[in-house]
């Protein structure tokens, strides 16, 4: 059955992404982390093997795979590095809501050339001052004639130095909460778009997160996603395939971690036997087994449910929800394996463990999906 395994196709993509996930992007991560050096040359191969951008519609010369092969993609690519990961999906997150507004120009524009090229792309949506609050971001896009003109500050925008385009969500009606907000496309090159300086974050070092501003940015009307009002909906909309796969990138990392502790656990010793031989030790391997099975399992439901049409912000909330808090323990637990040893940057567990933290943050905390999935409940 489809929904608890693969086909021949879903298999071989699965396969192709671990190998060079392992072969290619494992050995590397420690290094990605210490350096922080956003990894664009992996992120180059990546696109070669056709596995970058996957969402691209055929229309315009993509793959267009639909979210359950991109969810498989993304667990693989996690298992190598969450950073590197993350800077990919990033750019799915960028296209979304464009593919959504079916923007045909916008498409042939922006998206196209990304099929040919290893182009990269942004979502700027969160703001120094509003993040889970969506409706509560300031900034504004004025109509002057057949024009926008761009004001107002984004954060912690993943790619924003490499992007090519940015999709921008603004006011086009402050007065109107989430009914007056506006997507659009804005070119990087813009004049009036400022890049910061890169964040120095915790864990996921290699991905680039920095602030970005508007000032009188001008952008062609034809940049428009959709109709004026319908920003928040497109917004929302990519979250709904892209929380998915931010639970298969928690999938990844989780399996990398339980692979680290199980490794560890059978080759150290203590009271004259191994660790693995303590039932103490193996409980913590099981519950980590079964996280890791239960995160997929949602995640698999969820792609399922929007690539068949239906609407799965619930099962997309309780995906990643889950996985996030699941990926946290996981790695928490790989590092109380390996002792002390693990709390050194000799292993790679504190590393994974710092990595994992951001997926309870970025893409709606854990208390967001909690606060979605129970209004979903209570009928609100
Ligand atoms: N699809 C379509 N429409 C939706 C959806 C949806 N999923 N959700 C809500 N809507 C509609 C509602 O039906 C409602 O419509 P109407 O006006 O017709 O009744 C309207 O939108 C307003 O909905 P709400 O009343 O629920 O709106 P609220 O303002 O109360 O809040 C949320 C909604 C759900 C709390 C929203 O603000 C939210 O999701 N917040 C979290 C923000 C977030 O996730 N930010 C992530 C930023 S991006 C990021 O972190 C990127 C990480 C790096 C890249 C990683 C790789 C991908
Ligand atoms: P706040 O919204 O201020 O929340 C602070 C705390 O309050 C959290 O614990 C939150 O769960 C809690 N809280 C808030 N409201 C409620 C409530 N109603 N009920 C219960 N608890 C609540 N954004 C983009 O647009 N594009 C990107 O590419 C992007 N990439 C990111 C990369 C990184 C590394 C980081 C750190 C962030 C990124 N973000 C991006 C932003 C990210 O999505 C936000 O940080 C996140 O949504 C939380 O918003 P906030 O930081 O403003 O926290």
């Amino acid at each position: 059955m489809a929904m608890f395994d693969l086909n021949e196709t879903q298999k071989q993509l699965f396969e192709m992404a671990k190998d060079f996930s392992n072969k290619e992007v494992w050995p590397k991560a420690k290094e990605l982390d210490e350096t922080a050096k956003f990894p664009i040359e992996l992120l180059k191969k990546t696109h070669e093997l056709g596995m970058l951008n996957a969402f691209v519609p055929e229309e315009v010369g993509g793959l267009g795979l639909g979210t359950f092969d991109h969810c498989l993609i993304s667990e693989a690519l996690a298992m190598g590095c969450a950073g590197f990961c993350t800077a990919a999906l990033a750019n799915d997150l960028a296209a979304v809501p464009v593919i959504l507004s079916e923007n045909k120009q916008v498409w042939k524009e922006f998206l196209a050339p990304m099929v040919d090229d290893c182009l990269m792309a942004s979502y700027c949506v969160t703001e120094p001052g509003a993040g889970s609050d969506v409706a509560g971001i300031k900034t504004t896009a004025k109509k002057v004639k057949d024009k926008y003109i761009i004001n107002g500050s984004k954060m912690w925008i993943t790619n924003a130095n490499y992007a090519n385009w940015f999709f921008v969500l603004a006011k086009t009606d402050p007065a109107a909460g989430h009914k007056g907000m506006t997507g659009f496309v804005v070119p990087a090159k813009t004049p009036g778009v400022t890049i910061g300086r890169k964040e120095d974050n915790m864990g996921q070092r290699c991905s680039d997160t920095r602030g970005v501003t508007f000032d009188n940015v001008e952008i062609p009307e034809k940049y428009l996603l959709g109709k004026e009002g319908d920003g928040f909906k497109l917004a929302m909309g990519a979250f709904d395939r892209t929380r998915p796969a931010v639970a298969a990138e928690c999938v990844g990392l989780s399996q990398r971690a339980m692979m680290c502790a199980i490794d560890y656990a059978k080759q150290r010793s203590a009271f004259g036997k191994l660790i693995s031989e303590n039932q103490g030790v193996s409980f913590i391997l099981a519950e980590m087994a079964r996280d890791i099975e239960a995160s997929r399992l949602l995640v698999w439901k969820a792609a399922c449910e929007v690539d068949e049409g239906r609407k799965n912000t619930y099962f997309a909330s309780l995906a990643k929800m889950f996985a996030a808090d699941a990926c946290m323990r996981i790695t928490t637990d790989a590092v109380q394996i390996f002792g002390g040893y693990g709390y050194n940057k000799e292993y790679p567990v504190e590393m994974l463990m710092r990595d994992a933290k951001i997926f309870q943050i970025y893409e709606g905390t854990s208390q967001i999906q909690r606060m979605i999935v129970g209004r979903i409940l209570l009928g609100h």
